[in-house]
């Protein structure tokens, strides 16, 4: 008889340390993300059948428009978390403010940023989505959390991870001591490891970025994208940052969102999708940064923060860097 390896509860349990404020905090609050990510991919499975696709007639914070599963995304997620009463403050990209955590607010220790939804201009078309989210220890104490748990850079995060919908569902996190993936087995319900301590892949020559958007790049960026196509480098670009991050950092390869001459802080959101995929592109031995700074060293100055973002292969990111610091 084979034995199952061992699943997202068993492993948080075994690898929590010693930042918690509880040693099973780091598996209660990974579970309830798990179990949202469970519902949004069967959601997704079933979005034509459903009547989920398509835009819910509104615009978020930032002015995209907003999915119908980005309003079902957002409100499982917050759900799921204080369901947890572990969480004092949460921030999504959904949401132009905090999100009412209740008596929590006071008594929750940890503080978490999500993107529900990330590429969900992805659904309709059934490519690839994900779930992304980074989680602080508070700094407030005996107040509700506020602004200064959340606005923190991304070297202060606890741990960060995603949950990639695409032709299976994984479940990726780090709480600092590696990377880990799991795989959601529909069988069973329940997401089994499938890679401890995943490393960033090397240098495999691939590039990923919206190169229709050209035109508006500043002189380093163009000067780059000439440089690797000189070169022979490939281009992959899903549109949705967690897969197009997920199979560099499996298959090797930059991903790039430059600020442009029309938004000169490009499109991604430093808290909720720029500043949990550094924090694991690092521990993958990886690199991200937005053109000069390291991506986890920007300390935001609003929720709604946006920043360029090259990440992905450590060299690869290092090359970008060298075209920004000549210019
Ligand atoms: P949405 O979640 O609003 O679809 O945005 C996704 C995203 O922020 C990121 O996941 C993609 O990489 C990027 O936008 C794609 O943007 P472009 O459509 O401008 O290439």
């Amino acid at each position: 008889m084979s034995v199952s390896p061992p699943n997202l509860f068993q492993f948080a349990m075994d690898n929590t340390n010693d930042e918690f404020a509880n040693p099973s905090d780091l598996t209660v609050l990974l579970n309830a993300i798990g179990s949202a990510g469970k519902f949004i991919s069967s959601e997704i499975n079933r979005a034509a059948l459903r009547d989920i696709f398509g835009s819910a007639g509104s615009a978020n914070v930032t002015g995209d428009d907003q999915q119908k599963l980005d309003v079902i995304g957002d409100n499982v997620v917050a759900e799921a978390l204080l369901s947890t009463g572990l969480v004092c403050a949460m921030s999504s990209e959904e949401n132009a403010g905090l999100i009412d955590c209740g008596d929590a607010a006071v008594t929750g220790e940890y503080c978490v940023v999500y993107d529900p939804v990330d590429g969900s201009s992805n659904i309709d078309v059934a490519a690839p989505i994900g779930t992304i989210f980074g989680i602080y220890r508070r700094l407030s104490e005996g107040v509700p959390a506020g602004d200064v748990d959340i606005l923190r850079p991304g070297n202060e995060m606890l741990v960060a991870g995603y949950v990639l919908y695409g032709s299976s569902t994984i479940f990726c996190y780090t709480s600092g001591d590696g990377v880990h993936f799991f795989t959601l087995d529909p069988t069973l319900g329940d997401y089994l490891i499938t890679e401890e301590n995943v490393r960033s892949h090397g240098s495999s020559h691939v590039y990923s970025a919206n190169e229709g958007n050209s035109g508006k790049w500043h002189d380093p960026d163009l000067n780059w994208v000439e440089h690797v196509k000189s070169e022979g480098y490939s281009g992959r670009y899903i549109g949705a940052l967690v897969a197009d991050f997920h199979r560099n950092l499996m298959k090797g390869g930059i991903y790039a969102y430059p600020g442009d001459k029309s938004s000169p802080d490009g499109k991604l959101r430093l808290l909720f999708e720029c500043a949990p995929l550094a924090f694991i592109a690092e521990q993958a031995g990886g690199a991200a940064s937005n053109g000069k700074t390291a991506i986890r060293n920007i300390e935001p100055t609003q929720l709604h923060h946006r920043t360029p973002m090259y990440i992905g292969n450590a060299d690869e990111v290092a090359l970008l860097e060298g075209f920004h610091s000549r210019a």
